[in-house]
């Protein structure tokens, strides 16, 4: 008897995540005569794969920046539960902010004394490759939850998984994890378990404070004498990233003098003092470089430009006495200094006595990632990471790869599907055995 797949999947719980079910071939997740609701076994799927179900734990916690306490506890006793030693980092919380909660990067390595065929028994291996992605999320969380979107030829690869972190970056977490537990399951592998290490970090939304951390951390030092490679999980719709854009942000001030706005020769409006300023920021991606344009480079395109957040004035019948404004630019090229002067040069333009306050960020250049791996299509990205956080040794490869798309990843439609997962877990298994290899 040809059991339905979902019948088939319940009887092999246990059985590595990618061996459960057949991908191809399957039949629609709801045939005609099923009374059930679709919800109900939808859920099914996911509980049935190790994988999945580890996916919908992380998930179905809150841990949007700065309140990553919780899901990283959880994230620990898994880990724990699979034999791998646990090193905590507490990561302060950042200035900003005056919460007091503790959050923590969690560094994770296979206890080796558990293992067969280990090599070594030092305290803590120097591994060769590192997975590493970021366990806080964007605002406002939005709950775990599963439907087929195309009801009628829909197969258990297509079953829409959405909420905020399914794709930024708990898949990433999730692949990871189920990477390190298949290959060190597989004995076909020969997998020296001293070799892997995980590193999931707090921050990544914000200002990459717990990466910045971790590089600055004894246990960093102490460990990375031996990488050949890190992987860094961001969502790459499955491909390998070749770079991203670099980034960097100005916070620009004005000070004016209130007035009543029946007789503004009286005061001075701190938003007409912004104004021009922005005007000319917003247009700074469009003109060409060799006249005073953003850098563009082949790889990347344009430069561009975001003036993400205004605030001015207290009310429409008085002259504003404070303006500000904060404005991002994606750096197709060039590094920050340069551009820096470039913007500096584009404000003080209409501004010549240097009346607005200017405060740049740090932010760095495009960012250039490797991509000798065969079998993956290649994609550059427009979004930071906390790739240029960590700083590497000479030599050491970088790889960014994940599921699901950035163009989802902090939307209200964030998702990805069971196919786009169980793919990552395949091409993440393949990065490491390369990683391996090097
Ligand atoms: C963890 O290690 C213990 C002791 O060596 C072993 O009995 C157990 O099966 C291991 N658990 C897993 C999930 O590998
Ligand atoms: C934190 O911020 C809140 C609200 O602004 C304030 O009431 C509280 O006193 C602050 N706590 C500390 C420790 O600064
Ligand atoms: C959990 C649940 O309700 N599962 C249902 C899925 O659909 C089949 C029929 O196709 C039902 O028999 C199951 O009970």
């Amino acid at each position: 008897m040809k059991l339905p797949w979902f019948a088939a999947a319940a009887l092999l719980p246990f059985c590595a995540s990618n061996a459960l079910i057949p991908v191809e071939g399957q039949q629609p997740i709801q045939s005609p005569a099923s009374g059930a609701s679709s919800h109900e076994n939808l859920s099914d799927v996911i509980a049935a794969s190790p994988l999945l179900s580890l996916h919908r734990a992380i998930c179905e916690i809150e841990s949007v920046s700065n309140n990553e306490l919780a899901v990283g506890k959880l994230i620990i006793s898994i880990l724990e539960a699979h034999n791998f030693t646990i090193k905590t980092q507490s990561v302060p919380p950042p200035h900003a902010t005056n919460s007091s909660k503790p959050r923590y990067n969690i560094y994770a390595y296979p206890d080796v004394s558990k293992y067969e065929g280990a090599s070594t028994e030092a305290a803590i291996p120097s591994p060769k490759v590192l997975l590493s992605s970021h366990i806080d999320t964007v605002p406002p969380h939005i709950p775990y939850s599963l439907s087929l979107p195309n009801k009628k030829k829909s197969s258990r690869k297509d079953i829409l998984i959405s909420g905020r972190g399914t794709v930024d970056d708990k898949a990433c977490v999730a692949v990871q994890i189920q990477t390190l537990l298949d290959l060190l399951a597989d004995p076909d592998t020969k997998l020296d378990p001293s070799d892997v290490a995980l590193l999931f970090v707090v921050g990544e939304e914000q200002t990459g404070d717990g990466m910045k951390h971790f590089s600055a951390s004894d246990l960093y030092e102490d460990t990375n004498s031996d990488y050949k490679a890190i992987l860094f999980g961001e969502p790459t719709e499955g491909k390998l990233a070749a770079g991203h854009k670099g980034i960097f942000m100005v916070s620009i001030k004005a000070q004016g003098k209130a007035a009543h706005s029946g007789y503004p020769w009286l005061g001075r409006s701190a938003n007409s003092m912004i104004l021009p300023a922005l005007v000319v920021l917003d247009g700074l991606g469009d003109i060409p470089e060799d006249v005073g344009g953003l850098p563009r480079s082949k790889k990347y395109g344009k430069s561009t430009v975001n003036v993400g957040y205004m605030q001015g004035g207290v009310a429409g019948n008085v002259v504003p006495e404070y303006a500000t404004a904060d404005v991002t630019f994606r750096l197709a090229g060039g590094n920050v200094d340069d551009v820096k002067e470039l913007v500096t040069q584009a404000i003080r333009d209409v501004d010549p006595d240097e009346e607005l306050e200017l405060e740049f960020s740090q932010g760095y250049g495009p960012v250039s990632l490797d991509v000798d791996v065969q079998g993956f299509d290649t994609i550059t990205v427009n979004y930071g990471t906390d790739i240029p956080n960590l700083k590497v040794n000479e030599g050491v490869k970088r790889y960014l790869y994940g599921p699901g798309s950035i163009l989802v990843a902090h939307g209200k439609n964030e998702g990805l599907t069971v196919g786009d997962l169980e793919e990552a877990l395949d091409g993440y298994k393949k990065l490491v055995m390369h990683s391996l290899k090097l």
